[in-house]
């Protein structure tokens, strides 16, 4: 019996697309159809050179053969082992590797699938602590203005995106945020991190004297916020953060969904800044993009709180089915020894400065009004059309698509984070691309 339903591959209107303008997409839709290294090809064989590594992800580049070949193996010899109270191999390789890595004291991993599962397990792990530790009324979550934690209800409520927030009720009760820290009047084109700002983390301390310490469970941050278009610690500031969540008891946390994995030239932000949080959260780069999987990475002391009672009990009642993953562990083991063979967190690390330059040489260009950058990151930020926010960076962003370059835009400012693997004239193909979309635009 013939299916009783529309046979139409071509149509596109099934498919409810995240994040996206759906109605613009289905008029003019940009397909990605393969991808290798540094390019990927569009539905009408064009090559586009990767400036944003998908999305913040592909840190290794594309298709990368020794990761290819691992989740082949993978899939198989083992495709799913349950991931409760059973194990394999692959999940506990994965595990060491990262703490390898990790800064020291960060000692254990607790598997996601994604960064939004793993801001959400990182707070939840945070409130647990404290109850097992006999601390039961710390209870609140400590977020910052335009912070990006995922779009899951924990995440939309420490985070300070106001459209991820608005149009979804009351949130989580008890939460509050600190002051973002962009300030252009006195930052506006720094490179690296700005001078002005690390006041603004003395805000927690009016928050805990507002609630009393004992409410607080944890205060999380993005070390450098990526999403809300690139800000950079203000020098002094996470060191700020630290010393007073230290002080009254209160867990940090760092948001590393981004800059883990080598965005900043180190495996992770907290060992680029030398701050140490009590637990981090990282997706992405962990699997080069490839397969979903995330962790949230936690000190001895976090974890060690939680093994107590009978040992036949369940001491966290979280995870989920897809946790540690067989196919997603071994793509991560595949990951972390091609960022290793190659050397990339080093060589983000050395190419940081010709980016830095290159992307400083947009500034005077038509409606430039700031460029800030740090590692293998870079924003520009561009003066909104009167009355239309959003529009000239997404209209710079298809112009450059059809250049020939990908690039991410939010509200106006134009971020860029390209695979650790691009060479030194990719980054002046990039940024030359760019300087001409910026010319050309209205
Ligand atoms: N935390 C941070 C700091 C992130 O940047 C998440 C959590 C959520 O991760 P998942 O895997 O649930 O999407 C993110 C994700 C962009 C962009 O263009 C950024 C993200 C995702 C998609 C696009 O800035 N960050």
């Amino acid at each position: 019996m013939a299916l009783d339903r529309k046979q139409t591959p071509n149509d596109l209107d099934a498919f409810w697309m995240p994040f996206t303008a759906n109605r613009q997409f289905k008029k003019s839709p940009r397909m990605f159809v393969a991808a290798k290294d540094m390019h990927y090809t569009t539905a009408d064989g064009r090559q586009v050179l990767d400036g944003t590594a998908g999305l913040w992800c592909c840190n290794a580049g594309h298709c990368r053969p020794k990761i290819t070949e691992a989740i082949q193996k993978q899939a198989a010899e083992l495709d799913y082992a349950p991931a409760f109270q059973m194990g394999h191999p692959a999940a506990f390789e994965l595990a060491n590797r990262i703490i390898e890595i990790a800064p020291k004291g960060i000692e254990h991993v607790f598997y996601t699938n994604s960064g939004s599962e793993s801001v959400e397990t990182a707070l939840k792990i945070a409130i647990a602590y404290h109850r097992a530790r006999g601390e039961g009324t710390r209870t609140r979550l400590i977020g910052r203005e335009r912070g990006y934690h995922g779009v899951n209800f924990g995440g939309i409520s420490v985070g300070g995106i106001v459209n991820n927030r608005k149009f979804f009720g009351t949130l989580l009760a008890g939460v509050d945020h600190l002051p973002h820290t962009h300030l252009p009047a006195q930052n506006a084109f720094t490179r690296g991190q700005p001078e002005h700002g690390a006041n603004l983390a003395d805000d927690l301390e009016r928050i805990v004297a507002l609630h009393g310490p004992e409410t607080i469970a944890a205060v999380i941050v993005e070390p450098m916020a990526g999403s809300t278009g690139v800000l950079m610690p203000p020098k002094g500031y996470l060191e700020k953060l630290r010393a007073i969540t230290k002080k009254h008891g209160i867990l940090l946390i760092f948001d590393e969904v981004i800059t883990g994995f080598g965005r900043l030239g180190a495996p992770f932000a907290a060992q680029y800044y030398d701050v140490l949080p009590d637990m981090m959260t990282t997706a992405k780069g962990l699997t080069n993009g490839v397969i979903p999987m995330g962790a949230v990475l936690t000190t001895g002391e976090v974890h060690d709180a939680f093994m107590t009672g009978p040992e036949h009990m369940i001491e966290l009642f979280h995870g989920y089915t897809y946790s540690g993953n067989p196919i997603a562990s071994a793509a991560g083991i595949a990951t972390l020894e091609t960022y290793k063979e190659e050397g990339l967190f080093e060589r983000a690390a050395e190419l940081a400065p010709y980016w830095e330059d290159a992307l400083h040489s947009l500034k005077g260009l038509p409606h430039v009004i700031d460029i800030r950058n740090s590692g293998l990151i870079g924003a520009v930020e561009l003066e909104p059309i009167a009355g239309e926010p959003t529009k000239r960076a997404f209209s710079a962003f298809l112009n450059a698509y059809d250049k020939g370059i990908l690039i991410r835009t939010t509200g106006d400012i134009i971020a860029m984070s390209p695979p650790l693997i691009i060479s030194k004239a990719q980054i002046d193909e990039l940024i030359g691309t760019l300087a001409g979309v910026l010319k050309a635009l209205n």
